[in-house]
């Protein structure tokens, strides 16, 4: 029963009138409990409609205040570029020493931000390295131990994404707020529909390999049709698309422009380029392109090697993509988009044209290679204000640190929730200028049966079970020429060990193809 106390004697709810309540359910709270506390039950209709209203107005409050703290920090997440290259060689950009090919953009890029000289794939192939450049985890984690063969897993009733089971980086940035587009090769699986978060953009290609940079078979709006245009080119207006399409749109976006070119397979290797480099290198003798005879490993590509048509293709071909890199900076500046956003230049992996007698990558030789060239990507961070310019490092770096960095780039270092062990480590630091060190000691990278491990002095190859093995030093001998592993048996046996520690950590049992494991993609023989 509820007792009435005479209006004079009723405590005083100290509802401020004139004041901006600093906090605002703290506030309120106070009001309910002085309310009870004092009147033992006995809020009168007024107090419950003062307290009501103030609760009400506190709520209001947190929701517009967590909505612009959500805004807010959305506006200044940096927004993620990441141009992404098919089979480039490090060596073939001008900002890495080439004198022939013509690369004024991508040159710029690395002018406005540093360039990591010793970064390195993890595999010669293609779509194991873009499955660690999204989940961080090795071949041997994520189980894509070689390409994606036509079909299959690509397009038809059997296809489905290879990172289906892995936390990624377009699904996680998409969770935190991200628009998150495609455009260019995938190659991963499940191609016809966006996957991995990327569902704000998704243009693509059905399949892995590049027959043709014109009239090929590309994905627009969830069907399949023949692109008459230049690839490369379509490539990039889809971008220049995106880039417009989330200008001013309040939400940071994360960008993968997969070019497929400059590529540097295939027969229309042998044909003239198309594009408007081809007049300009069709007298050149392009010497950055060593000339010699074909190694005794090399299986594929030997009309290719020493031939100046092709030579001169892939020189087209790289200007080709560094055209498109110009033409999506300006937009990012026209934009005013520059400043906010990181840009993030690599390859998947290497390629090498000439050196040591190959032409290709590591699965074009019997047996399998790991050669350095194959392996070594160029890799450019920029974002002016951020990132400051024209730097060069020689840490030792891979491409499973990129994911890594990114999300702690953009605050979200902690993102992953899967307790997966990554090689990877955050070049933040490194980035922006406040440490100088920051690399590894040494890189790894694996082809199916075959596993490498690269110091900066080093380069140990073990081909499980029955080799042939290899170990190089590679500081005096870069192009891998003088097998050492007969005469240098104990630095082979601790470079061993040293590779069975880093697999015994991060090898996952059922894609470790050492110890009778498996893999997502079609082992080749
Ligand atoms: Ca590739």
């Amino acid at each position: 029963m509820q007792t009435s106390t005479p209006p004079s004697r009723r405590p005083a709810l100290c509802l401020p009138h004139c004041r901006e309540p600093a906090h605002p359910v703290a506030d309120a709270t106070a009001a309910v409990a002085a309310a009870v506390f004092h009147g033992r039950s006995t809020l009168s209709l007024c107090a419950v409609r003062l307290v009501a209203a103030r609760l009400l107005g506190a709520l209001t409050l947190l929701v517009l205040g967590g909505l612009a703290q959500a805004a807010d920090r959305l506006q200044r997440m940096p927004n993620v570029l990441v141009i992404l290259t098919d089979n480039q060689g490090a060596w073939t950009l001008g900002c890495y020493g080439n004198p022939d090919i013509r690369t004024p953009n991508i040159d710029r890029l690395a002018a406005e931000g540093i360039l990591f000289e010793q970064a390195y794939a993890c595999n010669p192939v293609c779509s194991p390295n873009r499955a660690t450049l999204l989940t961080g985890l090795m071949p041997s984690q994520h189980g894509v131990h070689s390409y994606l063969v036509s079909g299959r897993l690509q397009i038809g009733p059997q296809a489905r994404s290879t990172l289906a089971a892995f936390r990624s980086l377009g699904e996680i940035l998409k969770e935190h707020g991200y628009v998150c587009g495609l455009v260019g090769k995938w190659h991963l699986g499940a191609n016809l529909t966006p996957q991995e978060g990327f569902d704000d953009y998704w243009v693509t290609m059905p399949h892995g390999h590049t027959s043709t940079f014109y009239g090929a078979e590309v994905i627009e709006g969830g069907k399949i049709r023949r692109e008459p245009g230049y690839l490369t080119d379509f490539w990039t207006d889809h971008a220049v698309r995106f880039l417009k399409q989330v200008a001013g749109g309040g939400r940071p976006f994360f960008l993968l422009l997969a070019y497929n070119g400059p590529y540097g397979l295939g027969r229309h290797l042998l044909r003239p380029a198309r594009n408007r480099h081809a007049r300009y290198y069709a007298d050149k003798r392009l010497l950055s392109f060593p000339r010699r005879p074909p190694h005794p490993w090399l299986y594929n590509n030997r009309e290719y090697l020493n031939n100046i048509q092709a030579i001169r293709r892939v020189a087209a071909e790289t200007s080709g993509v560094d055209d498109g890199v110009g033409r999506v900076l300006a937009t990012l500046e026209e934009l005013r988009l520059r400043d906010r956003t990181v840009v993030v230049y690599l390859a998947d992996q290497g390629w090498v044209g000439g050196q040591g007698g190959f032409w290709g990558m590591g699965d074009h030789t019997r047996p399998f290679t790991l050669r350095d060239g194959m392996l070594r990507i160029p890799m450019i961070w920029s974002q002016p204000g951020r990132i400051p310019p024209a730097r060069r490092c020689g840490e030792l770096v891979s491409i499973y640190d990129v994911p890594v960095t990114i999300l702690d780039y953009c605050g979200l270092g902690q993102a992953w929730r899967d307790n997966r062990a990554r090689p990877g480590r955050s070049l933040r630091s490194l980035l922006e200028g406040r440490a100088d060190a920051g690399g590894h000691d040494a890189v790894y990278m694996e082809y199916q049966h075959v596993r490498a491990v690269r110091t900066r002095r080093w380069k140990y190859v073990y081909r499980y079970p029955s080799g042939p093995h290899e170990l190089y030093d590679v500081s005096r001998d870069p192009d891998e020429s003088q097998n050492l592993w007969d005469r240098l048996p104990k630095k082979r046996q601790a470079l061993h060990e040293q590779l069975l520690r880093f697999f015994a950590r991060y090898a996952e049992p059922r894609y470790d193809l050492w110890h009778g494991g498996s893999s997502q993609s079609r082992l080749l023989k």
